[in-house]
Formats: structure tokens, C-alpha cells, sequence
């Protein structure tokens, strides 16, 4: 093999598993996560919609399981809320698995529920945005958690859902407004 070619087959397979490795390999205690949750960019409207405004905002999510056994998103401690961003922001999601309870995902799709038990049966098959697995750790008192971004460039509607299974089916997703 030419030495070129071997050098970009090695450039594809570094950049895959540093896409892939990043988010799981990282963790917070419960007070960075209080702290973290404070740099939300967000202003609650009416219900349950909260808007972001400016090109760089920030969202903290946390993954909870506050109504046994359905696991749902939070932010701001509103469940499942509508985000509304500007065409165009740099959006920085901040995903925490504060559940405890089961592993969790985080991706942003065009596809709208209802949703299949099954991921693989959805229709989420390229996700715009996909923290991948956000596990358990065994370690007590840490959390695993995921930082990606997004830059928002058309309007319409989009969903942030889990990808892990049954959880979409049950409830885990929201809705994002682009406008
Ligand atoms: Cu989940």
C-alpha cells in the first residue's frame, strides 16, 4: 500500500474514534452540575417553553426519572420543555445523566414522534446531534455527562429525543423551534 493511502486510512479511523470516545469518558460531581446548570442561557416563558436567544447559547440538560418508571429530560426543572433558538446560533448542549437509573442519549432528529420501542425501528436514523451512550458510573456521586454543539442554521421544527430503548417510546423526547 502507497504510503498516501495508508495515511488516510489512518486519519479516518482517528477521527472516527475521537467522534465516538469523547463524550462517555467524561463525568461530574453533583456540585459542578449545580454550577454548571447556572450558566443555562435560557428565559422561561409562558409554560413550558424556553427560549434562547444571542448566537452562542448554552443549554444544560439533565436526564431524570422524576415520575417512576418514565425517564424524561429537564431544564430549568421544566420536564421536556420547547427550546427556541435564532437561525443561525452556536448552540452548546450540556447533557447530564443524573438518573442513577438507566443510561441515557441525547440526539436531535426532524423526525416527530410517536416514536418506536425499538430505536433501530425509528425513523432517527442520522441524528443531527447524538451524545451516544451516557452511562452509569460506578463510582459513587459522579455523573456522566456530554458536551456537543450545534449550529442551528435552518428554521423550522426539529426534536431532541433518547435513542436508548423504550425510552423515546414512553416520553423522552421534546420539541426545538428554530425560528
Ligand atoms: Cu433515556
Amino acid at each position: 500500500m502507497p504510503f498516501y493511502s495508508l495515511a488516510l486510512v489512518l486519519a479516518a479511523l482517528m477521527t472516527s474514534s475521537v467522534a465516538l470516545a469523547a463524550p462517555t469518558a467524561l463525568s461530574l460531581t453533583w456540585p459542578q452540575i449545580q454550577s454548571l446548570m447556572k450558566t443555562d442561557t435560557g428565559s422561561t416563558q409562558s409554560g413550558d417553553t424556553i427560549v434562547y436567544s444571542g448566537n452562542h447559547p448554552i443549554v444544560v440538560v439533565e436526564q431524570v426519572l422524576p415520575g417512576f418508571p418514565y425517564p424524561t429530560f429537564e431544564v430549568d426543572n421544566i420536564k421536556n420543555p420547547t427550546l427556541v433558538f435564532t437561525a443561525g446560533a452556536n448552540i452548546t448542549f450540556y447533557v447530564i445523566n443524573t438518573s442513577q437509573v438507566a443510561p441515557h442519549s441525547f440526539a436531535i432528529t426532524t423526525a416527530g414522534p410517536p416514536y418506536a420501542v425499538v430505536p433501530a425501528d425509528n425513523r432517527v436514523t442520522h441524528p443531527l446531534v447524538d451524545t451516544g451512550n451516557l452511562p452509569i458510573l460506578p463510582n459513587p456521586g459522579r455523573y456522566s455527562y456530554a458536551k456537543v454543539d450545534w449550529s442551528a442554521q435552518k428554521t423550522g421544527q426539529y426534536y431532541y429525543i433518547c435513542l436508548f430503548p423504550v425510552h423515546a417510546s414512553f416520553g423522552m423526547w421534546g420539541k426545538i423551534e428554530v425560528r
